[in-house]
């Protein structure tokens, strides 16, 4: 007899500024777009992003936070509960590398204490023209302490599934399965309330 599949849920943050990169990463490996027709009100996208770890169905709901100010209040609502983060940054532009800690700290007090936290460095493929060197990741790792790095890039497809899937391997080793797996029947039950709305 074979044993019924266990399914984990949760919700993790994308930040970082505008234009690095965050949209395009996340499309790339989304397996299912969700609740996407409050993305221009609110300035938030939703992804969803499904894969198996050790016969566990994962499911990751991304939300891809928006910049503008006028959105401060609801980035903090969306935070809420969120249980891992990415924090991306361009590598040709240092100042997006700079503001890692202001994004961070912009959300802090609304992540899990024990949420994975993973430095993102896009647009892998204009290594050519980088401003962010290995010395600099490694200050940011003594002042943030964030759990892993990965160099990534949307246009030629790298490091992106890595970086999704290390992320679902430590949020299930961090997390307790009650946890995880009864957020993955209420999300089942809103997504079914979701279908029969729209039906
Ligand atoms: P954001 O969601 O963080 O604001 P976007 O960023 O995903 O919208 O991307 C911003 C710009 O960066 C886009 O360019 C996009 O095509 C480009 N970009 C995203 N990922 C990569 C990558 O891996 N490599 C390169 N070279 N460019 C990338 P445009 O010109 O469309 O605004
Ligand atoms: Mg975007």
């Amino acid at each position: 007899m074979s044993a019924a599949i266990k399914e984990a849920f949760f919700k993790v943050l994308v930040v970082g500024d505008g234009a690095v990169g965050k949209t395009s990463m996340c499309t790339q490996i989304t397996t299912q777009e969700f609740f996407s027709d409050y993305n221009l009100t609110v300035g938030c996208d939703f992804f969803i992003k499904r894969f198996y770890v050790n016969n566990i169905s994962v499911t990751l709901q991304l939300f891809d936070i928006g910049g503008q100010d006028q959105f401060e209040k609801l980035r903090k609502a969306f935070a809420g509960g969120a249980k891992g983060i990415f924090l991306t940054f361009d590598i040709t532009r240092r100042d997006s590398f700079y503001n890692l800690e202001q994004w961070y700290e912009s959300v802090k007090d609304n992540l899990d204490f024990r949420a994975p936290m993973f430095l993102i460095a896009t647009k892998k493929d204009l290594r050519k023209s980088a401003e962010i060197w290995s010395e600099d990741i490694t200050s940011f790792q003594e002042k943030l302490a964030f759990d892993a790095y990965f160099e990534t890039s949307a246009y030629i497809g790298e490091g992106i599934n890595e970086a999704f899937e290390a992320m679902g391997k430590m949020l299930l080793s961090r997390f307790d399965e009650n946890e995880y797996s009864k957020e993955a029947q209420k999300m089942k039950f809103l997504e079914g309330a979701q279908r029969g709305v729209r039906s």
